[in-house]
């Protein structure tokens, strides 16, 4: 049976389906970026809030990308319908069907009414799932205004191709009309998420109409967020399941984990909804709580992604029953991490690391090495190269953090050859692998000279001379092997030497 608003009636009752009439409610908050995160995640707190009577806020989808098509033709389909499926260690699976999306505007087909809606004194947030690389800034800090989707958005306002083009554009009908700005709050993986969001949109409007950067500076609040539930990239196994075991048939469906968290600053002058009523946590200062997950959760993705898959693995799952692989993460995130990351209120590290490896562990979940290391230039310098580069500083140890570097660059040297059998999707593909190929051969440091992604780190000697005993142990031996003689035993390789 196709999922829809009619159908939701006669959908076996072990389904919780919305409580309430999605038909009164009107968007307060428009979401850019629906992709599997965000329906997981805001979405299904917002559905809580709305089941338990509590808010009558509602989402409205937007979509920038041309690829954002597909999902905005399958949602409407669906009266924005979706089930998500929350898969335990335990086997038990708990699909529930959520409705606090209500509408979607496919941006490159309706600018006009996408820009409209958006002035709407309704919307009081608009809040971003659009990547880490979609902020759009180099590893410095600095936006890049050259890049070509943001010189199109300068020179044609009414038609953003980019978030800033977008959000500028509906902005100043805002300043015009004298309408309450809204509060942009960023649901990206990038330490400072807000400020960030804050200081690349000023970066255009600074170059657009310099009144309008008064404004928005007087104007919008940029609450700082932390967002966390892992959702691997839905399957054809997911999708079969939701049909044979509950006669569903969902085109959105999303898969994730038990697990949920959200740390939030309370910076909403225009209202917002009580989320805390569901369990969404405020503080006033996240910062902690942000180093302490884009640290540990997501570079330790990355560094079980990078080498899991130079291993042979597919899935973190996979990656984690490899004894070696699991105790390199640990070590990895003890030895290298952890000793930067300071007292947290409330928390206690060791256990979150622990949770963190019973969530990897968790056999039904199957997030895929290729979703792990997909765009991971753009991930690397937000969430592992500032370890090494604040190890480097303190005279502290890099090595493990370094060999997931290694492997990466292995990864690219392979695929380049064409002896790397899985997609790998990346906006600088080509020229890492190039620069891996280059790297391969008379030009050995031809990889970490990639500015765009290693930049901050080339003034170092011992990082210089740490990857390159990396990398040539991970040719010479294999990943694993090299794990065991840099990292593992290190002083017993010395001495082979
Ligand atoms: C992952 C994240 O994209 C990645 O590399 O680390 O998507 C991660 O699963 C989420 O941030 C979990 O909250």
């Amino acid at each position: 049976m196709q999922l829809n608003q009619d159908n939701l009636e006669v959908l076996p009752s072990s389904i919780q389906c919305p409580l309430y009439n999605r038909d009164e409610q009107k968007p307060s908050i428009v979401h850019i970026g629906v992709g599997g995160f965000h329906r997981a995640h805001q979405a299904f707190f917002l559905d809580e809030l709305l089941n338990n009577g509590l808010t009558d806020w509602t989402i409205c989808g937007m979509g920038l990308k041309p690829e954002d098509n597909l999902i905005y033709k399958a949602l409407k389909e669906q009266d924005y319908l979706y089930t998500l499926v929350v898969k335990h260690s335990d086997n038990a699976i708990c699909p529930r069907v959520i409705g606090s999306i209500v509408n979607y505007i496919f941006v490159p087909d309706n600018h006009a009414s996408a820009i409209e809606k958006l002035s709407d004194p309704q919307v009081k947030i608009v809040s971003l799932t659009i990547t880490e690389g979609g902020y759009n800034f180099d590893t410095n800090g600095y936006f890049i205004i050259g890049n070509p989707d943001i010189q199109w958005d300068i020179h044609h306002p009414q038609m953003p191709k980019t978030v800033f083009g977008l959000l500028a554009a509906a902005l100043k009908i805002r300043k015009e009309r004298n309408i309450p700005a809204f509060a942009v709050l960023s649901c990206d993986n990038i330490q400072h998420n807000g400020d960030v969001a804050k200081k690349m949109l000023l970066s255009f409007t600074d170059a657009v109409d310099t009144v309008l950067s008064e404004w928005i500076q007087a104007n919008v609040c940029f609450p700082n967020s932390m967002v966390d539930r892992i959702t691997p990239v839905t399957t054809e196994n997911d999708s079969k399941l939701l049909n044979e075991k509950y006669g569903i048939e969902d085109a959105c469906s999303v898969t994730c984990e038990p697990f949920i968290q959200w740390v939030l600053e309370d910076n909403f002058p225009n209202g917002r909804p009580a989320w805390e009523k569901v369990g969404v946590q405020f503080v006033p200062n996240i910062d902690p709580y942000e180093k302490m997950k884009i640290r540990l959760l997501n570079a330790g993705h990355s560094f079980l992604g990078l080498i899991g898959s130079l291993a042979g693995y597919d899935t973190i799952d996979e990656s984690m029953n490899d004894p070696l692989l699991q105790k390199s993460l640990r070590s990895f995130m003890d030895e290298e991490v952890t000793p930067l990351l300071g007292a947290i209120e409330g928390m206690d590290l060791e256990e979150y690391k622990n949770s963190l490896f019973r969530r990897f562990e968790n056999p039904n979940i199957k997030d895929q090495l290729t979703r792990i290391c997909s765009e991971s230039s753009a991930k690397l310098p937000k969430f592992l190269i500032p370890t090494i580069l604040e190890q480097l500083e303190r005279n502290g140890p890099i090595r493990y953090g370094v060999l997931a570097l290694a492997a990466w660059c292995r990864t690219l040297e392979l695929y380049g050859a064409g002896q790397y059998p899985y997609p790998i999707q990346d906006a600088l593909l080509e020229e890492l692998t190039e620069a891996a190929t280059l790297s391969a051969g008379d030009q050995p440091l031809a990889f970490i000279e990639k500015q765009a992604v290693f930049g901050p780190l080339s003034h170092s000697f011992r990082w210089e001379e740490t990857y390159l005993s990396s990398i040539h142990a991970i040719r010479t031996y294999g990943v694993k092997d090299a794990i065991l003689r840099l990292c593992v035993y290190p002083q017993q390789a010395c001495s082979e030497k």
